[in-house]
């Protein structure tokens, strides 16, 4: 039975984050929300009990399993992704991963998230500078340490971890191409592990099909010239 994978068409946002763990592993899924459209998602969101407040979520075994982190944990457990004794280190870190994705898209929209971008943009400058120069460097170094002279972020091979850095790292390049340039050089394991992820077969195989979706400024990672320097 595939996985039925509920997101929003038209970006590729946080349900990436869940495509690129179910494409690494070879998991068959539906990307709904892709095939059927936003009222198709926002019907399926009201169906059943335990609802989830927000995309992406997986339903499966009549459950609808919502929050990345909390999915791919989830994953992690049923198809044993990464070894039993780093599993709570791997969440922990994926959690990071999500409040580094939630300080990206306050980035273009600080002041509210039902506002457009364009009601917000001194606000967003200040913002971006603020992240370009204090945040980016905190998370990043952080994920740098975690990861050491390991390869993979746990275990010997891949794990959900591992997809999401490289996903954070090409969001970040495409959003902050200029900052990017000129910080990369600080993170040379982090890079080195996007490098590595690309490879995998799963995922060199999705990047190559027409189901990997390019950024756009509909998603989370939006390339604002204004917002970017070195
Ligand atoms: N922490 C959640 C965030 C989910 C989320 O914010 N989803 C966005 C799309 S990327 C959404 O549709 N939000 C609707 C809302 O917040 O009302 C996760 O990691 O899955």
């Amino acid at each position: 039975m595939p996985y039925d994978l509920w997101y929003w068409p038209g970006l590729p946002g946080r349900g990436e984050f869940v495509r690129l763990v179910l494409e690494a592993a070879g998991l068959p899924y539906r990307d709904r929300g892709v095939e059927e459209g936003a009222e198709a998602l926002l019907a399926d969101m009201r169906k059943g009990s335990r609802l989830p407040f927000a995309p992406p979520y997986l339903r499966t075994g009549g459950r609808a399993i919502a929050q990345v982190a909390n999915i791919l944990h989830w994953l992690t457990e049923r198809h044993d992704l990464a070894p039993v004794s780093d599993r709570v280190w791997l969440n922990q870190l994926q959690l990071t991963i999500s409040d580094m994705v939630a300080e990206v898209h306050n980035v273009h929209h600080p002041v509210a998230t039902g506002a457009y971008y364009h009601e917000q943009k001194p606000e967003a400058a200040r913002a971006a500078a603020q992240f370009r120069q204090e945040r980016l460097p905190k998370f990043l170094g952080y994920f740098e340490d975690a990861l050491g002279d390991g390869e993979w972020m746990a275990g010997g091979r891949w794990s959900p971890v591992d997809t999401s850095l490289f996903q954070l790292i090409a969001g970040l390049r495409y959003m902050f191409p200029r900052r990017m340039a000129s910080v990369e050089g600080d993170y040379p394991a982090l890079i080195a592990l996007y490098d590595r992820v690309k490879a995998v077969p799963g995922i060199a195989a999705y990047l190559d099909s027409d189901r990997r979706q390019a950024f756009n400024e509909d998603g989370i990672f939006r390339h604002y010239l204004e917002l970017d320097a070195e």
